[in-house]
C-alpha cells in the first residue's frame, strides 16, 4: 500500500518534471510586464504552459544560472550589458536579438529645470546649480532620484565630482510619483528614466548629457576626464534591448526559440503599450490580450515553426 502510494507520487513527480512551464521573468516596469504577457500568450496559444518568475533584475542572473528562469524579454544595454556578458562568456544564456528600436537610460529632468540650471543638457551645469536639487536633509547637496536598476550612481558622482547624493526609490511608480509631485509645484528635479517609455509624453525633458560612453570608461582608470577613476561618462544614447533564453531552453524548444527572434517591437508600440498601463490604468494582461487579438497574422507568422 505505501509503497505503490510511493510510486504513485513519483510517477506524479516525473511526469509534473517533464511537463515544466516555461518560466518568463516578470520584472518591474512596464513594457517588461506587457512584453512577459505578450510572449506568455503567445506560448499559451501554442500549447505551452508558462509561468511569470518575479524578480528584480539584479537577482535574475542568479535564477538564469540556476535553471529557475527560460525567458527574459527585455535587456537593457544601458543598465544590463555586463550582466549579461558575462552570462554569455559562460554560455548560460543565448542572444535571441535586438528589438528594431534604440534605447536610453540615464539621468533625466522635466524641461522646466532648464530654467533653474542654466548649461544643461551638458552634464558641467550640474557642478554649478546642485543645490537647486537639493533636498531636506541632503546637506546643500543636489539629489538624484534612482530607480532599482542602475549601474554605480555613486562611482559616477565620485569620477565627475559632482555635489549630489544618490536617493535609491523601489519601483517605476515610485519614480513617477516623486515626478508627477515635482512636476504639479514646477520644483526642480534630476531622475532615472529612459526611452522608449511613455513618460516623455507627458512630462517633456530632457536626458543630461555626460561624456560619451565607451567600454574603457569601465574598464581603464586613465580613459576620460577623470585619470583616477572609472564610470566618468554617461550611460550608451543608442543602446540596444535584447530578448535573451536560457541555453536549456534553446535546446529543448528550438521552434519557441526562432519565432522569438523573429519577436519584435517598434519603439512608438513599446510607448503605447506601456502608456496604456500607466496613463489608462489597463492591466498588462489585458494590454497584451489586445496586442494578441489585433496582430495574429504578425505573431503567427513569426511562430509559425511551432504551428503545426
Ligand atoms: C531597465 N529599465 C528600462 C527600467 O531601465
Amino acid at each position: 500500500m505505501v509503497t505503490s502510494i510511493g510510486l504513485w507520487v513519483l510517477s506524479l513527480q516525473l511526469n509534473i518534471s517533464t511537463t515544466q512551464p516555461v518560466q518568463l521573468l516578470y520584472n518591474d516596469w512596464t513594457s517588461q510586464q506587457v512584453l512577459s504577457h505578450i510572449v506568455a500568450n503567445i506560448f499559451t496559444e501554442l500549447g505551452y504552459q508558462t509561468e511569470f518568475i518575479e524578480a528584480k533584475t539584479e537577482g535574475q542572473w542568479f535564477l538564469l544560472k540556476a535553471g529557475m528562469a527560460d525567458v527574459q524579454v527585455e535587456v537593457w544595454e544601458g543598465t544590463m550589458a555586463d550582466k549579461y556578458a558575462q552570462l554569455m562568456q559562460s554560455q548560460v544564456i543565448v542572444d535571441l536579438g535586438d528589438y528594431s528600436l534604440k534605447t536610453r537610460e540615464d539621468w533625466w529632468y522635466p524641461l522646466y529645470v532648464k530654467q533653474h540650471c542654466p548649461g544643461l543638457p551638458h552634464w558641467q551645469a550640474l557642478l554649478q546649480c546642485a543645490e537647486v536639487f537639493a533636498r531636506p536633509g541632503s546637506q546643500g547637496k543636489g539629489v538624484y532620484i534612482a530607480g532599482p536598476w542602475e549601474k554605480p550612481d555613486r562611482a559616477r558622482i565620485r569620477a565627475l565630482q559632482l555635489p549630489f547624493v544618490v536617493e535609491q526609490v523601489e519601483s517605476g511608480e515610485a519614480l513617477w510619483k516623486k515626478l508627477a509631485i515635482a512636476h504639479k509645484i514646477k520644483q526642480p528635479i534630476l531622475m532615472f528614466n529612459w526611452t522608449p517609455n511613455w513618460v516623455g509624453a507627458v512630462y517633456p525633458g530632457e536626458f543630461v548629457e555626460f561624456p560619451d560612453f565607451d567600454v574603457r570608461c569601465e574598464t581603464e582608470p586613465g580613459w576620460g576626464v577623470n585619470p583616477k577613476f572609472l564610470f566618468d561618462c554617461g550611460n550608451p544614447k543608442s543602446g540596444w534591448l535584447k530578448k535573451i533564453v536560457s541555453t536549456e531552453f534553446f535546446d529543448q524548444h528550438p521552434c519557441l526559440a526562432k519565432g522569438l527572434r523573429q519577436f519584435d517591437m517598434n519603439s512608438t508600440t513599446l510607448e503605447q503599450l506601456a502608456a496604456m498601463v500607466n496613463l489608462e490604468n489597463f492591466t498588462p494582461a489585458l494590454v497584451a490580450k489586445h496586442w494578441l487579438e489585433n496582430n495574429q497574422a504578425t505573431w503567427r507568422k513569426w511562430f509559425v515553426a511551432c504551428i503545426n
